[in-house]
């Protein structure tokens, strides 16, 4: 069955990617989204034949394409075009089921797509178990409608009684689906409370959170401000785990990095609500560098799919650095002809629209050095001076000072230390009713 791992098949799917274009989508979205689908499919190993589109105004509610539309495709498939229709957007199990009847191709939806490269990305335990939770939460209606399908068929054929063994072995499928559902559900709540803690210990240091659309290049500004060795990879969704890393130079006071999972177009609704929690420990930070690929053709797009799960995860009030990343790709394409002017164009189009944010090439030092000057002035600005008396029952204090606070001066007296600070004032606020208590 189609909704099955991708990887269980010995043989390379051929597939055929399949869309129905509504009259909201314009032919230049409908190419992207299709070239975006077709990545994704790479990234699974998927070798992509060819791709058909059709208008309508709606999804065809039994089967998702036309009936003409169907017709054609069983034509290609019967002719050994290719072995897979690929849906780009998730379809309900029975117009999936439908759709494979009427052409004798496997149908595989965006979703199925999207799940299965999560769960070959995904390394950590906190991360595996949220892919398997989603991934028995996709299956489980896929189980339920195949199973009545045995059966509609099973009595068709004169089975002899009204269940068929096939179906028992399905109920006891799901049971067993609902009971690891449980389990999991379980697993990553005591996950979520072991970082949560972990998150507590951190919550005083300044903050970046590296956050955009997949491929737009986090892991590898990372890489270059932490000097950290996190995976960088030419494929959708290399990212599946938040990496919190020191800014590097060190900062006065330390910076904290996190690198975070990706988002697409479409994104599956349960992925989003699973990546939450992984999401949360980035989204407490007090900037948001949301990264770009500024030489993506659709990058205003994915600009807008990136804010808007930011709102739906409740990020949409931190403060923003916009980024436009891979600004190098638009002279390096057009050499020969014009130089570096279509970069200086792009730059020039960009900061127009953008005037606070930074065009930049991950790959370029000065680049990078000169967003962790952009990180670091905006820490300044929000920071406050601040004069702190610390009464010698009080050093402890002086230990968490020290962590989140630029010390400027310190001396002693015969009452115990006294410090000039500069720091956030939340972080002073905290301080001085530490000093107080
Ligand atoms: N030319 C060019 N390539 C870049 C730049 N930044 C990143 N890349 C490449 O883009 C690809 C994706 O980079 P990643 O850093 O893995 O992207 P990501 O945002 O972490 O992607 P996910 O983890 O999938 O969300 C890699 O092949 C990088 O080498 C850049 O400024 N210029
Ligand atoms: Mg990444």
């Amino acid at each position: 069955m189609a909704w099955l791992m991708h990887d269980q098949r010995d043989k390379p799917r051929r597939a055929l990617l399949c869309a129905v274009q509504l009259p909201s989508v314009d032919d230049a979205e409908l190419e992207g989204s299709l070239v975006e689908l077709r990545r994704l499919a790479r990234t699974l190993g998927i070798e992509v034949v060819g791709q058909t589109s059709q208008r309508r105004a709606s999804f065809d509610a039994g089967a998702y394409l036309g009936k003409g539309k169907r017709e054609e495709l069983k034509a290609r498939i019967e002719a050994g075009e290719a072995d897979t229709l690929l849906i780009d957007h998730e379809v309900s199990p029975s117009q999936a089921r439908n759709l494979e009847k009427d052409t004798g191709a496997d149908v595989m939806d965006r979703t199925a797509v999207i799940l299965d490269i999560f769960h070959r990305h995904a390394n950590s335990r906190a991360a595996k178990a949220q892919v398997e939770m989603v991934r028995l939460e996709y299956m489980a209606p896929r189980m339920r409608e195949a199973a009545s399908e045995n059966n509609t068929e099973g009595r068709q054929g004169g089975a002899p009684g009204g269940r068929g063994a096939g179906e028992s072995g399905m109920e006891l499928d799901r049971r067993k689906i609902r009971d690891r559902i449980a389990e999991l559900a379980k697993e990553l709540e005591s996950m979520d409370r072991e970082r949560q803690t972990q998150r507590a210990r951190r919550s005083n240091m300044p903050r970046v959170a590296l956050v955009g659309y997949t491929n737009a290049g986090k892991s590898t500004l990372m890489r270059a401000l932490t000097a950290s060795d996190v995976y960088v990879a030419d494929k959708l969704f290399a990212t599946l785990d938040t990496t919190v890393r020191q800014l590097l130079p060190e900062t006065s006071p330390k910076i904290l990095m996190s690198d975070t999972v990706g988002f697409i177009k479409k994104l599956p609704h349960g992925l989003v609500a699973s990546f939450k929690s992984t999401l949360d420990e980035a989204l407490e930070a007090s900037l948001l560098a949301h990264v770009i690929d500024a030489s993506d053709a659709n990058f205003e797009q994915q600009l807008e799919v990136t804010e808007t799960v930011l709102r739906e995860i409740g990020a949409g009030e931190v403060p923003r650095l916009m980024v436009f990343n891979k600004i190098d790709r638009l002279s390096a394409g057009d050499r020969e002809s014009s130089g570096s002017e279509p970069e200086a164009a792009k730059r020039a189009a960009l900061l127009a629209k953008w005037p606070d944010a930074m065009v930049i090439s991950a790959k370029r030092e000065a680049d990078v050095a000169a967003l962790r000057e952009r990180f670091v002035a905006f820490f300044n600005a929000a920071r406050e001076e601040a004069e702190l008396a610390i009464p010698f029952d009080k050093q402890a204090v002086r230990a968490e000072i020290h962590a989140s606070c630029e010390v400027l001066d310190e001396a002693w007296d015969e009452h115990g230390a006294r410090l000039r600070v500069r720091a956030e004032p939340a972080t002073l606020a905290r301080i001085k009713q530490r000093l107080e208590a």
